[in-house]
């Protein structure tokens, strides 16, 4: 199996357009990711070929691939009842494939690590693969000592965000807590991070991270063999005494408070405060995994979602130029109830995906595909296109925001209802460009001076660059 390491070239020029992590060997030329929520593996192997190596995004990030509980919701699947790479997205076999399949269209892909718990069914049962389980028993894997008993709370439950201990020993509603202290239960959880390394996996979101202390997790990152790439969810709330900065020795982690920052700016079209946010807290821009939503922000409505539509996509593309931190795109589907899952397959298991075209209003469980919406991919090579590029050009007026990169590209944003209608100064040599914000190649030109006479309409986007002229 071939290993793909992790390059971070050049994260220290903080300067330019955007930064330039790359995942070396997979041939991908962005420091891009996504999200495939619930994609079951055979989906995720032909987007890979189809879509998103073509695309140049980097890594894809699964659900997590382990036995889970039985039962219709979507968040069975952060139920572990064993570590068998069996689930409802697919076999084994089916994911070995998988990973091959990716890594052949040069894409990475990053396991959603579900390691802080197992289950959180009092009376116990049976996981999808046929593993009895008790709440703190799993044959061969933990037993009764191996989890937390908080006695914190009445019911053991975390019931105190202010008080690390209840936090990260009490239970997350009701998942049986791992003792994630003892070096046995490290063993048993890098054990399955390991085998998945030995199937190709690149690396692991870490889920839950806040709910172990940050030397536990170094503890079970030191144990995963070779050098995978680590990216930890800790949601950033401000004076909580457990921070995403705790976890930074052992890996990047996502940056809750960019994708709350972005709800204002798309509500406000304060768009140019991206170029500032440097000075807003975050995380270290080559540590931060930069998105505009999860599948846990668009079930509890705090950040953006696919049911904004264009305000969405605006925000998904001007993460993409940002050149703050590496951003994840999310695709997932449509759903009213939030603890619904997808319609299943006779046996049981996640039908393949089929994507709709983007439209205002969706039927539950139809296959959104946001990354597909027009110009999300075409600002993943605009990214690449522009690379470390010096910021210049800037411009900003109302709800309009502009800027270029180097000679190498530039992009105006709208986040209003007007069309906004201006010559835009841009350090680009003259000629016709296909703007990339846009479906297929829609041209603009770039004059003799380097001015850009255009109208970009409400809520959208120009984003010109050098490598994609018609
Ligand atoms: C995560 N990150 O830290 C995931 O991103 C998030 O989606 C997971 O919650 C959570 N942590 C645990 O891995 C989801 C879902 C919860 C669901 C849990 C466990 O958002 O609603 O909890 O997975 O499946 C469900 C019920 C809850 C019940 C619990 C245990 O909603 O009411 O608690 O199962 O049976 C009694
Ligand atoms: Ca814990």
């Amino acid at each position: 199996m071939r290993r793909i390491a992790i390059l971070v070239t050049a994260a220290l020029l903080l300067t330019g357009c955007s930064t330039t992590t790359t995942f070396d060997g997979t041939g991908a030329r962005s420091d891009v990711g996504i999200q495939l929520f619930q994609w079951n593996w055979d989906s995720i192997a032909s987007e890979c070929t189809d879509v998103l190596g073509p695309a140049g995004v980097a890594w894809v990030l699964t659900s997590p691939p382990q036995e889970h509980i039985m039962g219709s919701a979507w968040w069975t699947a952060y139920q572990p009842v064993s570590y068998q790479i069996e689930s409802r997205l697919g076999t084994r076999e089916q994911f070995a494939a998988m990973v091959t399949t990716c890594h052949d269209a040069g894409v990475a892909v990053i396991v959603d690590a579900v390691i802080n718990h197992m289950t959180g069914q009092d009376s116990g049962g049976t996981g999808w693969a046929g593993t009895e389980f008790g709440h703190y028993d799993y044959p061969d894997l933990y037993t009764e000592d191996d989890f937390h008993h908080c006695g914190l709370s009445d019911s053991d439950d975390i019931t105190d965000y202010s008080s690390a201990g209840n936090v990260q020993t009490c239970e997350l509603v009701n998942l049986a807590d791992l003792a994630t202290e003892k070096s046995s239960v490290q063993e048993t959880i890098a054990t399955y991070l390991n085998d998945l390394r030995s199937l190709g996996v690149d690396g692991f979101r870490i889920d839950a991270a806040k709910h172990m202390p940050a030397a536990d997790v170094a503890a079970i990152v030191d144990r995963i063999d070779g050098d995978p790439y680590i990216v930890q969810e800790v949601i950033r709330t401000d004076g909580e005494p457990i921070q995403p900065e705790d976890y930074l020795g052992s890996g990047d982690v996502f940056e809750f408070g960019l994708a709350y920052q972005l709800v204002t700016w798309m509500k406000t079209g304060s768009l140019d405060s991206i170029a500032t946010v440097g000075s807003y807290g975050f995380a270290p821009s080559e540590q931060a995994a930069t998105f505009v939503d999860n599948h846990d922000t668009e079930r509890n409505r705090q950040t953006l979602s696919y049911r904004d539509g264009a305000k969405y996509r605006l925000a998904t593309m001007l993460l993409l130029a940002s050149d703050y931190g590496s951003p994840v795109l999310y695709s997932g589907y449509a759903f009213t109830i939030n603890d619904k899952g997808l319609p299943l397959d006779a046996d049981g298991t996640v039908s393949d995906v089929s994507c709709v075209d983007q439209r205002d209003s969706y039927d539950d469980g139809e296959w959104v595909c946001q990354h597909r919406w027009p110009g999300v991919l075409g600002m993943v090579g605009w990214r690449s296109a522009v690379g470390s590029a010096p910021v210049h050009d800037e411009w900003s007026e109302d709800d309009a925001y502009a800027f270029g990169c180097g000679e190498l590209g530039y992009v105006i944003f709208n986040a209003s209802d007007a069309v906004v209608e201006n010559d835009f100064e841009t350090s680009l040599p003259a000629g016709d460009y296909c703007n990339v914000a846009a479906e297929g190649c829609d041209v603009v030109e770039v004059a003799a001076d380097g001015v850009l006479s255009v109208a970009v309409p409400p809520w959208s986007a120009v984003a010109i660059h050098v490598d994609s002229r018609p």
